[in-house]
């Protein structure tokens, strides 16, 4: 027995020069517990140079209220069944059955690359790090491709020939901060201004956790006469700045650290000084979210980052 194994395990390795995105794979590998999310299946090739004609998705237990999306020229049929229990759904309705089973028909050349989306909801009986087997069967007009293998423990999943594509769980508890809709802002902070200097800096983390990208365009607070959304760059060596006049991108799923010496909010024309220990009150206003109100602790003058040490040396703002 073992020796046989040995034996695939050389072949595997043998064939292990087919590079790891020749397999049908999930473009985003990742899920949120009690979400909802939208799974992309990548199909790079057919079968041993046999276009596609259909592609099976075998739905595991726990991805629940599945919707396969359409696509031109392809059909879709789904199987439904009884899911193994029944399972807390959105606005505490339960859910027992629903969508098992996805076939996608047409045909694919294999010299073309196409993506195969669904999206339903991820059941809260998983564990952040769970990794969850999606199994894909790919019907060639020539043989048929199973992506179904699943490493053994201690198995090297790179050795399997046709790994099922895996989506990781991730945690169901957001980033701590402030939400609204999908965006949610944590970790702001500014600098303490002395010496009466009329200008301020903000920083802080925005994370979209939404399946709509969206776009932070403006800033405003009571305690400067204007706020900016500025980007440092180097030009001819010289370090500048410019104001964002498009707003900042925050595409779905992304996170966007607002840094010291990156993109950073400039307040000006304060009317006050900001003072250490005490906090700024900013609202931002996102084109898909809208209006929010931060706050943003005030660290000491030479703060680089919340919790980092002091850095004299680094003013950017010095040349306002
Ligand atoms: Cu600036």
């Amino acid at each position: 027995m073992k020796s046989i194994l040995i034996g695939l395990a050389a072949l595997s390795a043998a064939v292990g020069s087919v590079p790891a995105q020749a397999h049908v794979v999930l473009d985003k590998p990742e899920a949120r517990i009690g979400k909802t999310f939208k799974a992309v299946l990548a199909v790079p090739h057919g079968c041993e140079g046999a276009a596609t004609v259909r592609l099976t998705v075998q739905v595991p237990e726990g991805l629940i209220a599945i919707k396969p999306m359409p696509k031109p020229g392809w059909t879709i049929d789904v199987k439904k069944g009884a899911y193994a229990r029944a399972y807390k759904f959105m606005h505490g309705a339960d859910l027992s059955e629903g969508v098992k089973e996805i076939s996608w028909s047409g045909r694919l050349e294999d010299g073309f690359y196409d993506e195969f989306t669904f999206t339903g909801f991820v059941a809260d009986t998983f564990k952040a790090g769970d990794v969850l087997p999606i199994p894909a069967i790919q019907d060639c007009e020539k043989g048929t491709a199973k992506w179904v293998e699943i490493a053994a423990p201690g198995q090297d999943p790179h050795a399997l020939k046709y790994p099922a594509p895996l989506l990781r769980m991730t945690s169901a508890e957001p980033p701590r901060g402030v939400a609204k809709g999908d965006i949610i802002v944590s970790s702001g902070w500014s600098r303490a201004t002395p010496g009466g200097a009329k200008v301020g800096a903000g920083y802080f983390t925005v994370t979209n956790t939404g399946r709509e990208p969206d776009r932070l365009i403006a800033a405003s607070a009571d305690i400067a006469e204007t706020v900016e959304i500025h980007e440092m760059s180097t030009r001819d060596g010289v370090m500048v700045m410019r104001p964002i006049e498009e707003g900042l991108p925050i595409s779905a799923g992304q996170t966007v650290a607002l840094t010291s010496g990156g993109i950073h909010l400039m307040l000006t024309g304060l009317k006050a000084p900001l003072v250490e220990g005490k906090s700024v009150a900013v609202t931002l206003q996102f084109e898909r979210a809208g209006k929010m109100a931060v706050l943003l602790d005030v660290l000491g003058v030479g703060a680089q980052a919340p919790g980092g040490q002091p850095d004299g040396a680094k003013a950017e703002h010095a040349h306002h």
